[in-house]
């Protein structure tokens, strides 16, 4: 039976490939949720996809992650520096949590080195471009044995 995971992403995300390809890379949101869906595929994951520009969507997506997904792999975009309230929709998700920045937000404005998210997460990715969606399922796929 494939293990169902959760990949979300945040605000503006859907404007993958459309702009500031310096910064993001020019694949699109669908390009990546293809060859992640593809990998995950060889490692026994079953993904479901979401994105939404509203911060109260992705808690409640959080939350329906509690019965439906045994692990969550997040970009939460902007809200990674500001949400308390996606930092408290994963605490009270059971599962292995990994982070996702597509930037080395380190190497960015100092506004972007600190993530809620990160108090939560199993592990955090940045600036590995949208390769680091691959390497959180392929993490996740570890830990979830
Ligand atoms: O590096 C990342 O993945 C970020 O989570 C992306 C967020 C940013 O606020 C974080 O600090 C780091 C921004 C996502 C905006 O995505 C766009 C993609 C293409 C064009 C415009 C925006």
């Amino acid at each position: 039976m494939p293990r169902t995971i959760f990949i979300l992403n945040g605000p503006n995300l859907n404007l993958l490939g459309q702009r500031q390809p310096e910064i993001y890379g020019r694949e699109t949101l669908a390009d990546v949720e293809a060859a992640t869906a593809a990998l995950c595929a060889t490692l026994g994951l079953a993904p479901r996809f979401f994105q939404s520009n509203h911060e109260g969507v992705l808690v409640d997506t959080i939350q329906e992650a509690r019965q439906a997904a045994e692990g969550i792999v997040i970009n939460p975009g902007a809200l990674s520096h500001t949400s308390v309230a996606l930092l408290d929709a994963l605490n009270a998700f059971d599962g292995p949590v990994i982070e996702v920045h597509i930037s080395n937000i380190h190497k960015r404005e100092s506004f972007r080195h600190h993530s809620y998210v990160s108090l939560r997460a199993e592990g955090v990715i940045a600036g590995l471009g949208t390769e680091g969606y691959l390497a959180a399922v392929r993490r996740l796929a570890t830990l979830l044995g």
